[in-house]
């Protein structure tokens, strides 16, 4: 059996105007596969904008999105999540804890956790019920002063110990991700990395995309040698 990493693009932090952004944001998806959408409107000191900016953005861009087959996660809220009819949350170690966003949520919606650089948390968060564990930073990022930063031999042992996914974040671009995708990510996810990239959002999708499905045909031709395989 081989995987294929996929694509898990998160909002640029900041995003002023709902409509100028969803032109960008379809362009980005004309660059290839994008299995999910994080709506994360933080600034780089971790304050939120306020529930009515991120609800304007929410209402504008979920549809486009799911019609388009991308799951929409709400970075830190399960309310907001059910408020917009988004398919998930991503919570932090200090968000709402994992059984309460359950509760609300419900069994189908994905709830991917924050594990910083630890193991540890990754096994807490897979016993508690989440949907995929997230570790980084992976290198320096302009979006946010990361609490850890996270080896990639971390998604090797994650991918060989367990079958929960893990994506890989912080500071991922089309210039780095390459190791990160050999190493097990299942996702790699980007915000400045595809929203700040020199060529532009839609070749970065399109870059990370080519990376990964050389990686896929790399597994398919070596399957006894590789993880998962
Ligand atoms: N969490 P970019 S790093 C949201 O290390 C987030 O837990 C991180 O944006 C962590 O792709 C990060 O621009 C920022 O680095 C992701």
């Amino acid at each position: 059996m081989s995987y294929r990493c996929r694509l898990y693009l998160i909002s640029p932090p900041v995003i002023s105007d709902a409509d100028t952004f969803a032109d960008t944001l379809l362009d980005a998806l004309g660059g290839g596969d994008v299995a999910c959408f994080q709506l994360r409107l933080k600034d780089e000191t971790g304050t939120p904008a306020d529930d009515e900016h991120i609800i304007r953005v929410g209402e504008r861009i979920i549809p486009l999105l799911q019609e388009r087959d991308v799951a929409v996660l709400i970075n830190d809220r399960p309310d907001l999540a059910k408020a917009l009819g988004a398919d998930g949350v991503h919570i932090g170690q200090t968000d709402t804890p994992l059984p309460a966003a359950r509760e609300l949520l419900g069994e189908d919606a994905i709830i991917g956790v924050t594990c910083h650089d630890s193991r540890h948390l990754g096994m807490l968060a897979g016993e508690a019920g989440a949907d995929y564990v997230a570790f980084g930073a992976f290198h320096a990022t302009p979006t946010k002063t990361p609490p850890t930063m996270a080896d990639p031999a971390l998604l090797t042992w994650w991918q060989e110990m367990t079958e929960l996914p893990c994506v890989a974040i912080g500071g991922i671009t089309p210039e780095n991700a390459a190791p990160l995708i050999d190493a097990g990510a299942d996702f790699i996810a980007a915000s400045s990395g595809v929203w700040r990239w020199k060529e532009g959002q839609r070749l970065a999708v399109e870059h990370l995309n080519r990376l990964m499905d050389a990686h896929a045909e790399r597994l398919r031709n070596t399957p006894e040698t590789t993880p998962r395989s």
